[in-house]
């Protein structure tokens, strides 16, 4: 006989209903035996379950019966909850929204969503860091890939990109020792994702074609504030094909509307220890606070014969084209208003496949994008399971898909018919014969000119501008302003101090020579190492026409909208002046967060007030700029708290504006502020410098490199 569980010890709070009547469990009433048929708990058959809290035992105190099948598919289903992560672009995050045509392109294009102005194609946009894995943090130094799944009537256009419109390398074949090296070192399994550590550099070092990118990596584009407000770039040259037949070639852009703004690195260390969702969470707010991140779309159509005379190759993924070159042209809007219902379902089951074009679109020759065209339907499969994995409601085409591809693992679909093969003539016995090719409107691979010396051979080569590693790493480096070229020294400085073998940090110095001289001093100096001598070239480096447009600092605007200002508050503080900014700052399009020592609510002058966060865990680093409504006795007693002071001497050291009521002296003091043009009064003043950040004060807060 089992003992009564009324008896026993409790093994749960499901379990202990004492007096119960000898019952082992309690009911959890959620309505489902009152009509509500959706809120009835079953198993993967359908079948009601009865009790969710406890298993089936031989007796209360007895082993567990095998023949529990709700508890066996319970855990079964949970131990293969997990698939393989990306082996690269792990980590991400994505959203749902909608491209508007702006500007109708059917001269360029017979592509679909641009057809018209203000057409409006479905898409899902996913945003990642390339090197950790899917649990790391927000915000390493990386590239962000920026990868947009265009459902168009005709078909999906995946547009794979990244945030920065070149590439490590020129040939996919050198693509798994790329990341091999970046990622965690193969003996010892860290570091995660940050490329501050020896192999990283050393291949680096031993590949000069990836030195333009270790120009954009090391500037502030790899650490981005913002999903939001980041650019992004097909990268590779592409071929538009209008209805005629006649191919153009493109490069792709997106531009925030939000304005290109990045944190710097102090901060994001430090946010990734303050919030590792920093980005997830940021773009998540957003689009659930209904501020709709946007993107324009711009295209670099590409003059065939002005190609012919750049000093650089078009195919080559380690070259961009200035857009003072050739002028970025808006034709459409991406509008990012939905976020995913579940983040397995779509954000990690979704699919891109650079080689998913629709007709309109093509590939160029770029040896990179080659590659690519095979490697991601290949680890779809390895990733989802199935070759059916394009039947996901995130990957399925919102047209009609018909073809006789058939069976294979979780066929979701049930075609109909004995059709499976073509040409078939089952329609004259009066059968459906199913679905046709379609020689006009179907996708035609454009007819590409081959060169008269290519294609003639098999070979292992590559094509002569290729072997220009620096022109255009001078160009970037060359572009950006004293402060962004401080960053990019800084980090160069960060990074290789990370790297133990001294001969590859000296090789990586040698190539920097051949950058700018300047660069390489000033790195060695952070080093404290000789200056070694420039590294013999395959191709002497041209000295390029400056591009402004490859500075961040160069074309951003002062903006408010769609950035968050922390309000810290204490004991005593006016209650009225917290209210009035918190108007100003929503009237500005930004959001507000209220942050005091304690959560639950503290006295103002206007009675208690909650806090949307506690000082501790709400550091200044999450915060645009930051305000500070404190009376004397408030500050007062703030000094004496290591996380106000931090919160303030952050705010200073990140060039943030801070601004404060005259309550808040003690705290500014003892944080070390200095007052300049970002340290204000609250109100008008406050607004006007909160969507800005104060470079000039760099010089203040650190040793110049
Ligand atoms: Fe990728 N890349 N990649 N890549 N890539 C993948 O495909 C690959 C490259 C990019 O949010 C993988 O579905 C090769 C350039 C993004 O799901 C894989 C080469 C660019 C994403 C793969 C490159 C990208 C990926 C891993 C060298 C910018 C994330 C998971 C030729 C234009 C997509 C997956 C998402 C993902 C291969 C280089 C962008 C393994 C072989 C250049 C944004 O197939």
């Amino acid at each position: 006989m089992p003992k009564s569980p009324s008896k026993n010890p409790p093994v749960s709070d499901f379990v202990t209903d004492e007096g119960n009547g000898g019952e082992t469990h309690q009911h959890v009433d959620i309505g489902a035996d009152h009509g509500d048929a959706s809120a009835h708990l079953t198993t993967d058959m359908g079948i009601r379950i009865s009790d969710n809290q406890n298993s089936l035992k031989a007796g209360v105190r007895g082993p567990a019966l095998l023949e529990d099948f709700v508890l066996r598919e319970k855990i079964f289903h949970f131990d293969h909850e997990r698939i393989p992560e990306r082996i690269v672009h792990a980590r991400g995050s994505a959203a749902h929204g909608v491209f508007e045509c702006t500007k109708a392109i059917p001269h360029l294009t017979k592509a679909a969503p641009f057809q018209e102005k203000g057409k409006q194609t479905p898409l899902f946009t996913r945003f990642s860091t390339v090197a950790g894995g899917a649990g790391s943090v927000d915000t390493p130094r990386d590239v962000r890939g920026f990868a947009v799944k265009f459902y168009t009537e005709e078909g999906n256009w995946d547009l794979v990109g990244n945030n920065i419109p070149v590439f490590f390398i020129q040939d996919a074949i050198k693509f798994p020792d790329l990341i091999h090296a970046v990622k965690m070192e193969a003996d010892r399994g860290y570091p995660q994702a940050a490329s501050a550590h020896d192999t990283f550099w050393d291949f680096i070092g031993l590949m000069p074609e990836a030195m333009h990118m270790i120009m954009w990596a090391m500037s502030d584009r790899t650490i981005p504030r913002s999903l939001r407000m980041m650019e992004g770039f097909g990268i590779h040259t592409f071929k538009l094909v209008n209805a005629e037949g006649q191919s153009t070639l493109a490069k792709f852009h997106w531009k925030p509307v939000q304005g290109i703004q990045s944190t710097t690195w102090d901060e994001a260390v430090k946010i990734a220890g303050a919030d590792p969702d920093f980005h997830r969470r940021d773009l998540f707010e957003a689009i659930d606070g209904g501020q709709f991140p946007q993107w324009d779309f711009g295209i670099q159509v590409i003059d065939e014969e002005m190609a012919a005379g750049l000093p650089y190759d078009i195919l080559d993924s380690t070259k961009l084209i200035p857009e003072e070159l050739v002028p970025v042209e808006i034709i459409g809007r991406m509008t990012l208003n939905r976020n995913p219902d579940n983040f397995f379902a779509e954000t990690e089951q979704v699919a891109y496949c650079p080689a998913n074009v629709v007709p309109g679109i093509d590939f160029s020759n770029d040896p990179l994008l080659q590659g690519r065209l095979f490697s991601y339907l290949d680890t779809q499969l390895k990733r989802l399971g199935s070759t059916n994995f394009h039947q996901l409601p995130i990957n399925a085409p919102k047209c009609p898909v018909m073809n006789f591809q058939r069976d294979g693992h979780m066929q979701m679909a049930v075609p109909k018919g004995r059709a499976n093969y073509e040409p078939n003539s089952l329609s004259e016995a009066g059968e459906a014969a199913g679905p046709r090719e379609c020689p006009m409107s179907g996708f035609a691979t454009h007819p590409t000119n081959l060169e008269p010396n290519d294609g003639n051979e098999k070979v292992r080569m590559r094509p002569e501008l290729f072997a220009d590693h620096f022109s255009q790493a001078r160009m970037f480096y060359r572009s950006q302003t004293e402060v962004e070229q401080g960053h990019m020294v800084s980090a160069l400085v960060f990074e290789l101090s990370k790297v133990g073998l001294e001969h590859v940090r000296n090789r990586v110095l040698a190539r920097l020579v051949n950058v700018d001289e300047t660069l390489a001093a000033r790195v060695a100096d952070g080093l404290a190492m000789p200056l070694p001598a420039a590294t013999t070239v395959a191709r002497e480096p041209v000295d390029l026409d400056l591009s402004p447009a490859l500075s961040i600092h160069k074309q951003s605007e002062p903006m408010l909208a769609g950035r968050k200002v922390a309000i810290l508050f204490a004991e005593g503080s006016d209650g009225k002046t917290i209210a009035d900014l918190q108007a100003a700052i929503k009237e500005a399009g930004a959001t507000p967060f209220l942050v005091a020592p304690k959560v639950g609510g503290i006295a103002t002058t206007k009675g208690p007030l909650k806090a949307d966060g506690q000082l501790a865990g709400s550091p200044s680093v999450l915060f645009d700029a930051v305000a500070l409504v404190l009376s004397p006795e408030g500050a007062a007693v703030l000094t004496g708290e290591a996380a106000a002071v931090q919160f303030v001497m952050d705010a200073f050291a990140h060039c943030k504006a801070i601004g404060a009521d005259k309550g808040a002296k003690a705290l500014l003091d003892k944080a070390g502020v200095e007052p300049d043009d970002g340290v204000t009064a609250l109100g008008a003043d406050f607004i006007a410098a909160a969507g800005q950040r104060f470079w000039d004060r760099e010089a203040k807060v650190r040793l110049p490199v």
